[in-house]
């Protein structure tokens, strides 16, 4: 029985069985997907993953409008999609494989010999210091998570142990939490709560929330619903917000504890959940009574008659939801912030109801939600939900010690952009014996890699997104591709599928048996399946290879890369088949049909509102409160420090600000961006006027790990003695590239020997990867000191010369 094709850990185990809750069902009917010339797919700037409607004017996207037929965004989009030709033909595509010559320089070579070369080295350094010095990293970006599917049977015939993505340097301190806590990953209902809490979180930029700015606009117009926004900057999502609690930069800890103390000290707890469902609450309880809230308050700035009646709204509500994001996951104490966040809903019973938060069905989980967390070879750090976390990787490598990594395989990610302390991080990238990266263009991390591997683009190839975060129905949508693969370039699955051949050989009598079986038709092949699992157990972890070499060409419209779903559902109706049928699918075989056939998306889960229990492993419906070594820190904030500036560092800077035109790194083309910004620093005006910055001048940025200069914006959004710079900006794309944005003050940094213009600053010159959270090593992207001055040049210089490679 082929369970998870990922390599990725089912997060959840229980079955559901409650009443069905009301949603138009998007079950069954196929929409075809090419009315008048409209094909249907979707955006893959963020993790909505709105539902879009293509024209094609041969390869480009000419036309790009909102599917109201999806089942999951109605036809919304944001600003940003229509825009997404820029990703498909703006940036310099990558169209044959690369490797890097003793001389620095890269050579084309065809793709037999480039996967002939990485198997055998894959080979040779497993050999030589075994499979867990082989680290894979990335997978999936925004919306490209079906190739990670076929990672893993490679992962597994490797011996690789660890990997890690972008989550571990966000999401995995508050995924260990919620380990403890829910058992699962959890999340808000903000079209139904009536108080909704954002804490470091700008939904209406960075969305997260499904149709984000409509739902936002429809809490503040109401009366009746409240909206809470925890920000030390005034953002839009402030704007619309009843209570915006200005925190000063990095003291979210203590106006959380400063609320929750309250909750717990006014003693307006939800007795009734509590004496129902939460456990081990004696440590907690003890050190939120001994909160003192008056100096809390003044730690974090908001005034202590404020928070009191914060406690008071959140505690009175019929229902709350809460978003905690990189405002303060990547920030001071992240993890305890992670847990007074569950704490503000569970303490007040805003747990599996309607408005409130849930644990919700997967169909392939993300992480893997566990208390019992595993440690790094070298640094022996934890790993939250699996992942080795991003900030320690450096480090992971930069030592002689025997078990350090020394091969990378990079897919869909730019860590040497992407991860702080980026010349750092090219250095262990420099001392690896094997850096292979899958990418659609030549990115900063390409540039260090020993191989770079072309990608179909993600309009190019059936793919979907796991970020599949509803309750109480969740949907899913496979999306076919609007066009051929450019020539020279390969899906994922492919790639890894082929790799997987070159370390293993091909299974041909394997294959032939189900291939045979496969033109029988599925009962036939399910029975070949299960039977060979039966006698090997090893099928298993190469049950997606499998697939997709046999079930795959049997598929209809080419989709052979859709054939792990055929897996996945399955699994989830081996765990969760209620739940399946109640979205209206008889078999597991009917909702793999459903997935392929339906171009708008499928509801794959239903659910009632006490499923959430399930999804998160407590049948029993209680919950354990105790988490010892967080509980410890949280007791330690009145000697922890508040403030990280210096004098020497006396600001402290956003580094990676979402604002309207930055989408990470997934666009490698400056003129996408329609407000042609350069990526400005804010400053606020009485800063800028002390340290004599003007409108539209230059200024220059110090911090402990490098230097930068960027375009001044004066912001009174921003509080004194803090600064933001945006996230996106800083790449290195070749220089003849005409962007067009280049203007007398932003004017791009070109670097001769690369070929390359930089617009904006690349923010993880900045960095610094040592500034991390005690319990996930969650990076201070957030929360970065700095000193900033005026520009004595109006022209970015180089920065630090890169290490070399031989
Ligand atoms: N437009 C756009 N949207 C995106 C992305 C993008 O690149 N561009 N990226 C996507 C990704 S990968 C992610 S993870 C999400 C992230 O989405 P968000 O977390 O919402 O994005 P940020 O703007 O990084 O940070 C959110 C807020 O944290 C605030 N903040 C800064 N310091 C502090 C602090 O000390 N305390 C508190 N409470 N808040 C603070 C900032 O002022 C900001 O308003 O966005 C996704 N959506
Ligand atoms: N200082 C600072 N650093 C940050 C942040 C910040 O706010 N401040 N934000 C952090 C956050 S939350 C995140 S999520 C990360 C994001 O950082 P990363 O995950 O490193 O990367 P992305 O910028 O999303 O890059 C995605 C890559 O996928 C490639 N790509 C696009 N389509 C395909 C495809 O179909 N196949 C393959 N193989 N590749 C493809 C793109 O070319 C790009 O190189 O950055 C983090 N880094
Ligand atoms: S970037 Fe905008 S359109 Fe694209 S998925 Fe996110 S919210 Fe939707
Ligand atoms: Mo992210």
């Amino acid at each position: 029985m082929p369970q998870d094709a990922t390599a990725q850990e089912p997060a959840i185990t229980a079955t559901g069985s409650a009443t069905a809750v009301d949603r138009t069902a998007h079950g069954g009917g196929a929409s075809t997907d090419s009315e008048d010339g409209w094909h249907k797919t979707a955006c893959i700037l963020c993790e909505n993953n709105c539902g879009i409607q293509v024209q094609l004017d041969r390869r480009r996207l000419a036309k790009i409008r909102g599917d109201k037929e999806h089942v999951h965004t109605h036809g919304y989009t944001c600003n940003k999609a229509l825009r997404l030709d820029h990703y498909q033909n703006g940036g310099v595509r990558l169209t044959t494989p690369l490797r890097r010559e003793a001389d620095g320089s890269y050579r084309e070579i065809g793709w037999d010999t480039a996967l002939a070369e990485i198997g055998a080295k894959l080979k040779a350094i497993r050999d030589q210091h075994g499979g867990p010095s082989i680290f894979f990293y990335g997978g999936g970006g925004q919306g490209n998570h079906l190739g990670g599917a076929y990672r893993g049977p490679l992962q597994h015939i490797l011996g690789s142990r660890y990997r890690s993505n972008p989550l571990a340097q966000e999401k995995c301190g508050e995924a260990w939490v919620d380990a403890h806590l829910a058992g699962g990953h959890t999340v808000g209902d903000f079209e139904h709560a009536e108080v909704s809490v954002f804490i470091g979180k700008n939904p209406w930029q960075s969305h997260g929330v499904a149709r984000a700015r409509t739902v936002l606009k429809q809490i503040s117009k109401d009366p009746t619903r409240t909206m809470i926004v925890i920000d030390p900057i005034r953002s839009e999502t402030a704007d619309l917000a009843d209570i915006h609690l200005q925190v000063r930069p990095g003291t979210d800890a203590w106006c959380l504890a400063a609320i929750v103390g309250a909750i717990v000290q006014d003693d307006l707890i939800d007795h009734e959940f509590a004496s129902a469902h939460l456990t081990d609450d004696r440590q907690i309880l003890a050190t939120l009574r001994a909160v003192d809230i008056a100096a809390y308050a003044r730690t974090c700035g908001i005034e202590e008659g404020v928070l009191r009646a914060v406690a008071v709204r959140i505690a009175t509500a019929t229902s709350v939801s809460t978003y905690e994001d990189l405002g303060v996951q990547q920030g001071p104490n992240s993890t305890v912030v992670s847990y007074l966040n569950k704490l503000t809903w569970l303490l007040t019973g805003n747990f599996a109801k309607q408005g409130a938060m849930n644990v919700h069905s997967s169909l392939a989980a993300i992480g893997s939600y566990e208390t019992e967390l595993r440690r790094t070879p070298v640094s022996g750090a934890l790993m939250p939900a699996g992942l080795v976390p991003c900030n320690v990787i450096a480090e992971e490598i930069l030592t002689d010690h025997p078990h350090r990594f020394r091969a990378m395989m990079i897919d869909s990610a730019n860590p040497a952009h992407s991860l702080a302390d980026s010349k750092r991080f090219r250095a262990s990238l420099a001392e690896l014996e094997l850096v292979v990266v899958v990418d659609v263009a030549l990115t900063e991390t390409g540039r260090l890699a020993d191989y770079v591997l072309p990608a179909a683009s993600q309009f190019e190839k059936w793919e979907t997104t796991f970020f599949n975060f509803e309750f109480p129905v969740n949907s899913f949508q496979l999306r076919k591709p609007l066009l051929d693969p450019l020539p020279g370039t390969m899906p994922e699955a492919e790639i890894y599928s082929r790799l997987y051949e070159e370390i293993a050989g091909v299974p041909r009598r394997r294959l032939a048996v189900l291939r045979t079986a496969a033109r029988l038709g599925r009962r036939p092949y399910f029975a070949a399946f299960a039977a060979m699992a039966a006698l090997d157990k090893t099928v298993m972890s190469k049950a997606a290879y499998l697939l997709y070499r046999t079930l795959g060409p049997t598929l209809p419209e080419g989709a052979a890369q859709a054939a792990a779903l055929w897996g996945l559902s399955l699994k989830l109706f081996r765990t969760h088949p209620d739940a399946a049928k109640r979205a209206g699918h008889h078999t597991f075989n009917d909702l793999f049909d459903a997935i392929i056939t339906n171009r708008s998306g499928v509801d794959f889960t239903r659910d009632g509102y006490d499923a959430s229990w399930r999804y998160g492993n407590r049948n029993n419906q209680k919950i354990s409160l105790d988490i010892p070594p967080v509980i410890e820190a949280l007791a330690q904030l009145p000697q922890t420090p508040a403030t990280h500036t210096s004098t020497e560092y006396p600001v402290i800077v956003v580094a990676g600000q979402r604002r309207s035109f930055t989408a990470n790194t997934i666009i490698r083309d400056n003129s996408w961006r329609k407000n042609g910004s350069t990526g400005a620093l804010r400053v606020n005006p009485e800063d800028a006027h002390a340290w004599g910055l003007d409108e539209g001048g230059r200024a220059r940025i110090y911090t402990r790990r490098g230097t930068a200069e960027a375009t001044v914006e004066i912001d009174d959004r921003l509080q004194r003695g803090h600064a933001a710079l945006p996230n996106g900006f800083g790449l290195d794309l070749p220089a003849t590239q005409s962007d067009g944005v280049g203007s007398a003050d932003g004017r791009p940094l070109i670097d001769s020997d690369l070929g390359t213009q930089r617009i904006g600053v690349a923010l993880n010159e900045l960095t610094d990867s040592a500034l991390r959270d005690a319990f996930a090593g969650n990076p201070w992207h957030k929360h970065v000191p700095a000193r900033i001055e005026k520009s004595a040049t109006s022209l970015n210089k180089p920065g630090p010369a890169e290490p070399s490679r031989s």
